[in-house]
């Protein structure tokens, strides 16, 4: 591993005011050993380190940044935005041009509500599925992560699983006594749980396309078959597309997969790299939140101008330039010169992707759920992530997290990609 002594010195010296140096755990390197990088600055799709290195960004802050760092049209809403104040705890137009956005982009969702992070998102979209239904049970799935809300803190993938604390302390067990944690892709625990306590479930919630045990995808049946059974048993179906909305088709992975859930958390992309969370569905479900209903839910920052308007920005370069499909043979053509290069090194491996996320684990076992992922040799993966740090390329510093793509990158970044990781492999045969 290269020594990179400028960012050594600034983890130290953070380390004195920050707990753990950072200011969330993803970031701490605990996955992969070492020390986490100082980021100097960023632009197009690179990360540039204080220790003046450059590398190509596959985590995009995780996942905001799919135009890549500095797209000219966003930054100069941002500093046009910024010149006419920076927050006034009052409304203004931008919020209803973003929200009118997201409504036209996403047929589900016919009101949205901004809050400032994902987590206040998927908090929020469950306080208000239980205050729409009067129930209190809320089923998450193992694996899946829907940021550091307190009820949702119970077999959380993310750093949650990376550092190994799937229940942290501090949440009081009353919190997650209403949650139930099924296993992601198993129709037949879904449909015994719904048998059982169905008429007391305020909601489902979950990653569509999973993002924080690594790349996972849901299977078909799977899909319907929470549909079919929320429907039935006047559960809501929440959606948490904080990573793939916007991401993976302009409507999120509900437009691409084809289904409707009935409020949908979103996140990162909707903010064009500044703090934005928001949640939406139907109106009837979305007038029961305070001030048009009772269910209460507030944010000075909520709306943030500056942020409202990198948002706008980001979401008319994806609206005037779709970019999903060149983002998908992107990274079809990096999934295929991966999968060839670990198979000529002997690795066992297997390579989830949707579109422009992805993941290449370590294990011989198909990736469906929380267990199969946790098959997974994470020494080999920290081995294979430094490899490719030492070679410029900046992949998510966990197994269990998903990486992406984004616009600025081209064939040839990803065909470096692919020499970099041949070498980076052979360490193994
Ligand atoms: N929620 C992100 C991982 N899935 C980590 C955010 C961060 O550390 O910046």
């Amino acid at each position: 591993m290269s020594t990179r002594p400028q960012s050594s010195a600034a983890f130290e010296r953070a380390r004195k005011v920050i707990p753990g140096g950072v200011n969330s755990p993803a970031r701490a390197f605990g996955g992969v050993g070492g020390t986490p990088l100082f980021i100097a600055r960023a632009d197009g799709p690179y990360l540039f380190d204080i220790d003046h290195k450059r590398y190509l960004d596959f985590i995009g802050s995780w996942g905001p940044m799919i135009l890549g760092h500095c797209h000219p049209a966003v930054v100069d809403a941002v500093m046009a935005a910024v010149r006419n104040g920076s927050s006034y705890g009052a409304p203004c137009e931008l919020e209803t041009e973003l929200a009118e956005r997201v409504v036209e982009a996403v047929p589900s969702v016919e009101m949205v509500r901004f809050v400032s992070s994902g987590t206040e998102a998927t908090m929020s979209a469950i306080r208000l599925a239980r205050g729409y239904t009067g129930r209190d049970l809320i089923i998450k799935f193992a694996g899946c992560y829907h940021g550091h809300v307190d009820s949702l803190l119970v077999s959380a993938g993310s750093s949650a699983l990376t550092h190994g604390v799937p229940n942290s302390p501090g949440v009081p067990k009353g919190c997650t006594d209403d949650t139930l944690v099924l296993k992601y892709n198993d129709c037949a625990g879904l449909a015994e749980v719904f048998r059982a306590k169905g008429d007391k479930i305020a909601g489902v919630i979950i990653e569509p396309v999973v993002g924080n045990m690594g790349l996972v995808p849901p299977t078909s049946e799977f899909r319907k078959e929470l549909r079919r059974l929320t429907q039935q048993y006047g559960a809501l179906l929440i959606y948490d597309e904080v990573m793939t909305g916007f991401r993976l088709a302009y409507g999120g992975a509900q437009e691409l997969l084809g289904d409707s859930p009935d409020i949908t958390a979103f996140g990162k992309i909707i903010g064009g790299g500044y703090p934005v969370g928001a949640y939406g569905g139907r109106a009837e479900v979305m007038k029961k939140i305070m001030p048009a209903g009772p269910v209460f839910q507030a944010g000075t920052l909520s709306g943030n101008p500056v942020a409202m308007a990198a948002g706008i920005a980001t979401l008319k370069e994806l609206k005037a330039n779709p970019p999903y499909r060149q983002l998908d043979a992107l990274g079809a053509r990096l999934e295929a010169g991966l999968r060839t290069a670990a198979t000529d090194a002997g690795v066992p491996h297997q390579i989830n992707r949707i579109g422009n996320m992805w993941t290449l684990f370590f294990t011989a076992t198909p990736v469906t759920d929380f267990d199969t992922a946790k098959t997974s040799d994470t020494k080999r993966f920290a081995r294979f992530f430094w490899e490719m740090m030492d070679r410029g390329f900046y992949l998510p510093c966990s197994q269990f997290e998903a990486a992406f793509l984004c616009t600025q990158m081209t064939e040839a970044h990803i065909d470096q990609t692919i020499v970099a990781a041949r070498e980076a492999l052979k360490v193994f045969a």
